[in-house]
């Protein structure tokens, strides 16, 4: 319906291998709707704030060791954590910038060898994202970005797998942009992607759930 009363945020989500470029393009794009007069705010996984946060914050700087599993069940439960203020964010018409979500979860655990479907599991029942934005970039030019940090997977021959996992994520409702371009070009064909998503959630598209 157009009832005003279902309008609503956006949820948006940005994906890529480390160094795509996500974390400058969500705060230009931040900058560019609250510019426009949106209300927007932008978000990011993991959130290294909350308690289970810090755990995974210890394990990516490699101050503590984890298995496989459990580090991919507190990556979910860091979304878990934040997905009631999500979803009354979106209801009380904020639209949500999130860099990284359910796919990196799902990218990255399987691509040390997880089983795909167990890695999905816990992610059901979140928010499903209004828009997926695929910053694609080969692994070999996003390591020429310099950078890299000490954090673990932060290694060639391991981007090169989770490249291979989000192929398999990727369908075609996923927006692919060009990470190579210069940011103002890749910033131009976000802008008019999101553009068009939050205009739809505004006239009441309704929330839907992973998967
Ligand atoms: N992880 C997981 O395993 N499971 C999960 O469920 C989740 C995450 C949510 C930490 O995430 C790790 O957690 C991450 C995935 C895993 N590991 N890896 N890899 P994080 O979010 O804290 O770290 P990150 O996503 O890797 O963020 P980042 O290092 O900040 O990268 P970025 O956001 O993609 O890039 P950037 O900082 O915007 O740009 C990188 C550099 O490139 C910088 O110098 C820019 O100036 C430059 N740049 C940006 N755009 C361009 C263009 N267009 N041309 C040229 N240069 C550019």
């Amino acid at each position: 319906s157009n009832n005003k009363s279902d309008s609503r945020g956006a949820l948006i989500v940005l994906e890529g291998l480390d160094r795509c470029g996500k974390t400058s393009q969500c705060s230009r794009l931040l900058s560019y709707l609250e510019e426009l007069g949106h209300s927007v705010e932008s978000w990011r996984f993991p959130d290294r704030s909350t308690g289970v946060g810090q755990m995974i914050s210890s394990y990516l700087t490699q101050k503590s060791q984890l298995d496989d599993h459990a580090i991919h069940l507190l990556f979910s439960a860091n979304r878990w954590e934040k997905r009631s203020l999500m979803e009354s964010k979106l209801r009380s018409n904020t639209t949500l910038i999130v860099d990284r979500y359910s796919f990196s979860g799902v990218a990255f655990s399987s691509a040390k060898g997880l089983d795909l479907d167990w890695c999905k599991a816990p992610e059901a029942g979140l928010l499903a994202p209004d828009l997926v934005v695929y910053l694609d970039i080969s692994p070999e030019k996003a390591a020429e970005r310099g950078g890299y940090g000490g954090e673990r997977y932060e290694q060639l021959e391991f981007q090169k797998k989770v490249a291979l996992s989000y192929q398999m994520l990727r369908d075609d409702t996923w927006k692919v942009i060009d990470a190579t371009l210069p940011v103002e070009d890749v910033e131009k064909q976000l802008r008019q992607t999101v553009l068009e998503c939050i205009q739809i959630c505004e006239k009441g598209k309704p929330i839907s759930e992973l998967w």
